[in-house]
């Protein structure tokens, strides 16, 4: 086996104290989707969703990598082929855990952008409707967070990873939002095995040619051991 694409979501940091989206009690049950998560919820008050994520920005600035972060970094670093991270969180755990290879397709936290240049820039802690552009002085910085309706990140790049995969694990993600819900049978199509971690199989738990069933923070590293174990 060559090369390992993997898809984490929500629930790889759910261990490390982040709520997941759709898990009763989770970020969605206080706000509506359209309000915090599209482009028109931010026009219609932009307010509520500067709150909301300044609000996860500090959330995750409290929070450390877990074992199942660390096992991932771990098999980046030892694995002799290749390993792809592609996440959909937009917290920074895997980069904390010493994984170099991570591509946010949902954006990022940490990440400012312009909405009206498409400048990016570190955001700060707080931010407040009607903050400047440090490019273009527009006041129209927003979280650099990809919403419903809004093209992911590094699209092209993925879709090339997963036409070259041998293996996709897919780990801590409901299946619910494309297009990355769409990976495993794009991967499949190309000829790879495909695995699922996850505390119940997902909405598409049955294209998984695998499933591993229990919590990030033990499925992994033991899985990680195996994988390591066999590639010699
Ligand atoms: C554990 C665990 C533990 C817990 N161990 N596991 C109709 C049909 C098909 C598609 C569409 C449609 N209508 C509209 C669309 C497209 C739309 C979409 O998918 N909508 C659906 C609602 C149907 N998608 C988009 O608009 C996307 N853009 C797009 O499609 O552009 C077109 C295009 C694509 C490609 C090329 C060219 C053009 C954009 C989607 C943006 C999503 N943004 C969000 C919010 C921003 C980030 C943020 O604020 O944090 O991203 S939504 C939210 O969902 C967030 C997440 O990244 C994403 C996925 O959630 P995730 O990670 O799966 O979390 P949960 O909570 O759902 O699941 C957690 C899982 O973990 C559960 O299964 C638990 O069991 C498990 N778990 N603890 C292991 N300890």
């Amino acid at each position: 086996m060559q090369k390992i694409v993997i898809l984490t979501g929500a629930g790889i940091s759910a261990e490390s104290g982040l709520g997941t989206f759709r898990a009763e009690g989770g970020l969605w049950a206080q706000h509506r989707i359209e309000d915090v998560a599209t482009p028109e919820g931010f026009a219609r008050d932009p307010k509520l969703v500067m709150d909301f994520y300044n609000a996860r920005r500090a959330q995750a600035a409290e929070a450390a990598p877990n074992a199942g972060h660390v096992a991932l970094a771990e098999l980046e670093a030892q694995f002799p082929g290749e390993v792809v991270l592609v996440t959909q969180n937009v917290d920074d755990l895997h980069e904390q855990s010493g994984s170099r290879r991570v591509m946010h397709m949902h954006g990022a936290l940490k990440g400012a952008l312009c909405a009206a240049c498409d400048h990016r820039w570190p955001a700060p802690m707080q931010m407040a409707p009607g903050d400047a552009c440090p490019q273009c002085g527009a006041p129209t910085a927003r979280p650099d967070i990809v919403w419903f309706g809004e093209i992911p990140y590094d699209m092209d790049e993925i879709y090339d990873h997963l036409a070259e995969a041998d293996l996709f694990v897919s780990i801590g993600t409901s299946g619910n939002v494309y297009p990355a819900a769409g990976f495993v049978a794009e991967a499949r199509r190309h000829g790879a095995r495909t695995i699922e971690f996850n505390l119940e199989p997902s909405a598409i738990g049955s294209q998984f040619d695998d499933i591993r069933i229990g919590p990030a923070t033990q499925t992994l590293p033991a899985w990680v051991t195996e994988v390591l174990a066999t590639s010699g």
